[in-house]
């Protein structure tokens, strides 16, 4: 059972040429290392340096020697890991103490991907940590289940420190205490796997490359660099070649592609290399609208998806987890397929699943997969005319800009991915989103290979995608994990646009650069060469008496001081929208107004008395003037 036989894996090769890579002998001698939990709500995390052995099992191979590696771990723990770091266990509502130090040799920060925090405490380029300092940050957990990571986030030196080894999961679960809780997500926490290492486990899979330091004691270490080399090794929880005991009952598979560069197609196979349909519960921030079943699933670096397994009547039988980078379109356009990789990876078996006899493991109560899971379409925010709409465009550049400068790019240097022809800049705001919007964004893909976009602070759905040079519509069916659960983190493919509408609901700000959430491509290298950009989440506060966000649109409010009623004098041919807000940026009140030519009104009778903030939504833009309710 522990190896494959040459009998099936000769079928193997003849039935399915596309596996002959793949045929040779392959040995699963390492336990997946299930990293340990962290279910305090007073988070105190180290990251600092380890001896790593990424191929304990393979005495002849030349990674089963110790490898200089980072992980993080739980300050005072007794478990301690020598790369990746806990999973931490959030519960919705948790007020959370966290802190960070760090203990490695370089300045980092922890980022909570996919996580809805302050901008402040969202761990990215603005909030540094110094070595030998330490983070302190309190927020509540306003996410309800999902899975999510965290990994550094410092600028321009994400990919080496999450090839060095810094990532964790996050499982975010509602707390089932009767206060808060969500009935459906409770009913969903009863029937699913839950049982943390038993029916429920976390698969982190990477690639690193390794380097020769020196030859005479065969001393590797990690290639922290950027650009590619031959020879990538695959990794689960951070060893090669791993195997997992499982039960035979239902499993859940908690899958984060935490590789800086490529793009996964994972498959689950039998021993006779027939495809093992999985099913799909959960995208990036929560379950999706009901399972999916799924021979394969493109994931992109930073996503993450949850599979349903159902392994009932299995017990003795092997099964494969399966990279099918053959099945990739060859036209160059991911980064891991045949064209612009080939050398760098290949077809290859990930890990190995046992199923043993379930003699001591805790029974999963469902012995068919959910029809239903949670009412997705009720979470997508409703679109007005007046909805604000954003467009993002991916560009190789040569000639770039930002706040800062205009710049060529080096003739000596291949031209960069940019969002919107503007390299990141710490200094340089690049959006800004009014506190409580509702926001249409596009994300258009023109370059020559696909580009995962990943926003923090708010969760997305993707209403639609086309292909921007024929017009083509994607064949949403053919994407439940983008299209039918919530995301933070989407694969935008060559010749693809995306349209998610999402709603910023709080933490609004002054605009100010470190007052900044960041978006970017999940690919690290182009992340650290500048494909990223910020934006504030604007709480509305202004010193001028009006500002116009767009130059063409303005408005007359009167009178002023008001009571009962405000004039507006403007015009707009559709419905536009009303929003006032008091000084310290909380919606006081909404108001819809017909299209109008001249002048129209609206009443503010309603509102607390004091100095307010009217913002006027329309289709050609907004405006904000401050009037004063008496
Ligand atoms: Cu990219």
């Amino acid at each position: 059972m522990k190896t494959l036989s040459t009998k099936l894996l000769l079928l193997a090769c003849i039935s399915c040429f596309s596996f002959l890579e793949i045929c040779a002998q392959q040995d699963f001698p390492n336990p997946l290392p299930i990293p340990y939990q962290i279910k305090s709500d007073n988070i105190l995390l180290e990251m600092s340096e380890h001896e790593h052995s990424f191929n304990p099992g393979d005495p002849t191979h030349y990674l089963n020697k110790p490898v200089k590696a980072f992980a993080f771990n739980e300050v005072g723990s007794s478990e301690q890991m020598t790369i990746l770091g806990p999973s931490i266990v959030w519960n919705y509502k948790a007020q959370l103490h966290n802190e960070v130090t760090n203990n490695i040799d370089r300045v980092s920060t922890t980022h909570w991907h996919g996580a809805h925090v302050p901008a402040h405490a969202d761990g990215g380029p603005h909030q540094k940590i110094q070595v030998g300092d330490t983070w302190e940050v309190d927020f509540e957990v306003l996410d309800k289940s999902a899975t999510m990571w965290y990994h550094p986030h410092a600028i321009d030196i994400t990919y080496e420190q999450v090839q060095m080894g810094l990532s964790g999961m996050i499982y975010v679960e509602d707390p089932f205490d009767g206060v808060g809780d969500d009935a459906i997500l409770t009913q969903l926490h009863e029937i699913l796997p839950t049982d943390y290492g038993v029916n429920d486990f976390p698969l982190i899979f990477q690639t690193k490359f390794f380097a020769l330091v020196d030859s005479a004691t065969m001393t590797y270490r990690i290639k922290d660099e950027l650009g590619f080399s031959t020879g990538y090794e695959y990794m689960v929880n951070g060893v090669l070649n791993p195997h997992l005991d499982v039960p035979d009952n239902m499993i859940r598979l908690r899958v984060l592609n935490g590789d800086g560069k490529f793009t996964f197609k994972f498959a689950i196979h039998d021993e006779n290399f027939e495809p093992v349909p999985f099913q799909l519960i959960a995208t990036d921030a929560g379950y999706t609208d009901q399972s999916y079943a799924m021979e394969s699933i493109y994931m992109a670096p930073g996503e993450r998806t949850e599979w349903l397994v159902n392994l009932r009547g299995q017990a003795g039988k092997s099964f494969y987890i399966y990279n099918a980078i053959s099945q990739f379109p060859n036209d160059g356009s991911i980064i891991g397929d045949t064209v612009t990789t080939s050398p760098y990876v290949r077809d290859t078996i990930l890990m190995r699943l046992d199923v043993e006899p379930n003699i001591n493991a805790p029974l999963s109560p469902i012995v068919s997969f959910p029809i239903n899971l949670v009412n997705v379409d009720a979470e997508i925010p409703t679109i007005y005319p007046w909805t604000n709409r954003r467009v993002k465009t991916f560009y190789q550049d040569t000639l770039v800009s930002n706040c800062d400068s205009t710049w060529v790019v080096a003739n000596t240097k291949k031209p960069i991915f940019t969002i919107d022809h503007a390299p990141m800049s710490l200094h340089c705001v690049n959006d800004v989103v009014m506190v409580d919007s509702t926001e249409v964004w596009e994300i258009v893909n023109t370059t020559d290979r696909g580009h995962p976009f990943h926003i923090h602070d708010i969760h997305f759905w993707v209403i639609d995608a086309w292909n921007n040079v024929t017009d083509e519509p994607i064949i949403k069916s053919q994407y439940p994990n983008i299209f039918k659960g919530p995301k933070d983190n989407v694969m935008v493919f060559k010749d693809w646009t995306i349209q998610f509408v999402t709603n910023f609901a709080d933490f609004g700000t002054a605009i100010a650069p470190d007052s900044c959430y960041m978006y970017h491509c999940h690919i690290l290298p182009h992340e650290d060469k500048g494909m990223m950009g910020q934006f504030v989440v604007w709480n509305g506060i202004i010193s001028d008496v009006e500002t116009s966000l767009d130059p063409s649109l303005s408005m007359k409010l009167y009178p002023n001081p008001a009571s009962d009623i405000l004039n507006l004098e403007s015009a707009s041919e559709k419905e536009s929208q009303v929003r006032i807000y008091n000084t310290q940026g909380q919606l006081l009140g909404k108001r819809t107004l017909a299209p109008f030519s001249g002048q129209t009104y609206f009443s503010v009778a309603d509102i607390p008395r004091g100095l307010v903030l009217v913002e006027w939504i329309t289709n050609d833009g907004r405006v904000v003037s401050k009037v004063m309710i008496q």
